[in-house]
């Protein structure tokens, strides 16, 4: 089990996020979907501390694999046409949740605000001198992105999980991509492709006002 665990390198989960974006820069739900269940894992194998976090997103992205592998699954096969559909179909709350509460629109708005934390944090993590506190960088990310969306018991949860994380070489070393230093360049590559679908998703969602949905 523990071999098994180990077994999966963050890279590959990293690279998911890579083949979302097509020539035509839209976003494919398939790898999308794919990269956060692979993000969930990882958070898994970090502690059950974690699993309030994990447990949420495990929720949000059911909710997103059952559109796409439901009966409308060819509206859902990317991000473009799930908000073409959603909303030309009246399938989206824009005032307070009510007739549709979990909306793809939504659910994947979540999925978005916590890929910039995920963005930023690794970036942080990147940059960050080498004795540099993970715990710190994440608390760092999070204050700078997703905790303007949370409640104050949830962003005293995170905080308090945040100080489970190991120092930073330990962390690059659990993402099993071999050394520190190339974890480093592997996140130098890998980040643009996290960019490139958070810039994409970001403009989409702002062109159909769709950034504050409840
Ligand atoms: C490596 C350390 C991991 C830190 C993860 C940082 C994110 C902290 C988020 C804490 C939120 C957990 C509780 C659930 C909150 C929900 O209320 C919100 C809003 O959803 P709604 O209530 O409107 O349905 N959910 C979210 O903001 C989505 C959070 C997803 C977090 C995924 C983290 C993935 C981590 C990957 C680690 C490499």
């Amino acid at each position: 089990m523990a071999a098994a665990a180990g077994a999966f390198s963050l890279r590959e989960v990293l690279s998911a996020f890579q083949a979302a974006v097509t020539e035509r820069r839209e976003v494919l739900l398939g790898p999308y979907l794919r990269g956060w269940r692979g993000l969930v894992r990882f958070l898994n194998s970090l502690g059950a501390i974690f699993s309030f976090i994990s447990k949420d997103a495990v929720a949000k992205i059911q909710i997103m694999e059952s559109y796409c592998g439901g009966e409308r699954q060819e509206e859902y096969r990317t991000l473009q046409s799930m908000v073409a559909y959603e909303l030309a179909s009246g399938l989206v709350d824009i005032q307070r949740r009510s007739e549709h509460p979990d909306s793809g629109c939504r659910t994947v708005l979540r999925l978005h605000r916590a890929l910039r934390w995920l963005q930023l944090f690794l970036e942080g993590l990147r940059t960050a001198q080498e004795d540099s506190k993970t715990s710190t960088i994440c608390t760092d990310s999070y204050n700078a992105s997703l905790a303007a969306y949370h409640p104050w018991v949830i962003r005293k949860a995170a905080t308090v999980a945040f100080c489970a994380l190991p120092s930073r070489n330990a962390f690059l070393e659990i993402m099993n991509v071999g050394t520190p230093e190339e974890a480093v360049i592997m996140l130098g590559d890998a980040l643009p492709h996290i960019s490139s679908v958070y810039g994409i998703t970001e403009e989409l969602y702002a062109q159909h006002k769709l950034l504050n949905l409840p």
